[in-house]
């Protein structure tokens, strides 16, 4: 059980640190998380030197007669205006800015499938568990040699996942930490969302929207294999899926068509 291996001698700074990032695009959310912070920090420090510096400028040891003001002249209208415009321009608009242009330039830069080295995935979330469906030798969803798989997730390195998703129930969201990536999964819509990762091994799948009492045990396994071994395991998949599969069974008939 892996909980079991956070011991009490891990640190809060190794606790608080995000989990290693795999993908080739994770470093664009993080580098916002991390200019959002030294912002607030910046203007935290600004509002302390205001409040104690001012404290001391008007302390009653400095000022015998004390000096009323309602701050509502235009000089003082002036200043907050200046001040509230700075904030926002900075802060506010200037994330909106670079996380419009991470959007544009690269999480809505869809893989095509017909020009480049893409790995299509179908999601079905409900409650609580997460399905994946992989197109079989034949490369059509919804047929009899696809690869069903629960709670389980594999994907080749240096490849771009594409995944199309939608839920059976209520409200779900995918994410997987490790590439800083989360989509909703909405009952009768397919969202979509692609990345890649890049270093092999086991990492978690969680969802990351309240949906019902057993929210907190929807999680799956994602495992990141070299090109070599995911081929392996796709080929042996595809051979077991075609003995297993029952294109009668409602239930596992769940996959549908790709639209470009
Ligand atoms: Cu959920």
């Amino acid at each position: 059980m892996d909980f079991l291996n956070l011991s009490v001698s891990t640190s809060w700074w190794e606790l608080s640190k995000p989990p290693l990032d795999i993908s080739t695009n994770g470093h664009l959310i993080d580098s916002l998380f991390v200019y959002t912070s030294v912002l607030a920090v910046f203007y935290f420090i600004l509002v302390c030197i205001g409040l104690f510096g001012f404290s001391y400028l008007y302390s009653q040891k400095r000022n015998k007669t004390p000096y009323y003001t309602y701050g509502n002249k235009k000089k003082h209208l002036l200043v907050t205006a200046f001040i509230g415009a700075a904030v926002f321009l900075s802060v506010d608009l200037n994330i909106t800015r670079l996380s419009n242009n991470d959007l544009l330039d690269v999480f809505w830069k869809w893989p095509n499938p017909k020009t480049e080295k893409v790995l299509r995935v179908e999601v079905m979330a409900q409650q609580w568990m997460w399905s994946f469906r992989y197109a079989g030798p034949d490369d059509q969803f919804g047929t009899a040699d696809d690869i069903v798989t629960n709670n389980d997730l594999r994907v080749p390195t240096n490849t771009k996942i594409l995944f199309h998703l939608t839920s059976k129930d209520v409200i779900h969201s995918f994410f997987v930490p490790n590439v800083r990536l989360k989509v909703d999964t909405i009952p009768g819509r397919i969202t979509r969302v692609w990345w890649d990762a890049n270093i092999p091994g086991e990492y978690d799948i969680v969802c990351a929207e309240m949906c019902g009492t057993h929210h907190y045990l929807m999680k799956a396994k994602l495992t990141v294999y070299s090109e070599e071994d995911f081929n392996r395991w796709r080929s042996t998949s595809e051979k077991l899926a075609l003995n297993a599969n029952d294109p009668d069974d409602k239930n596992l008939a769940w996959g549908w068509k790709w639209e470009y």
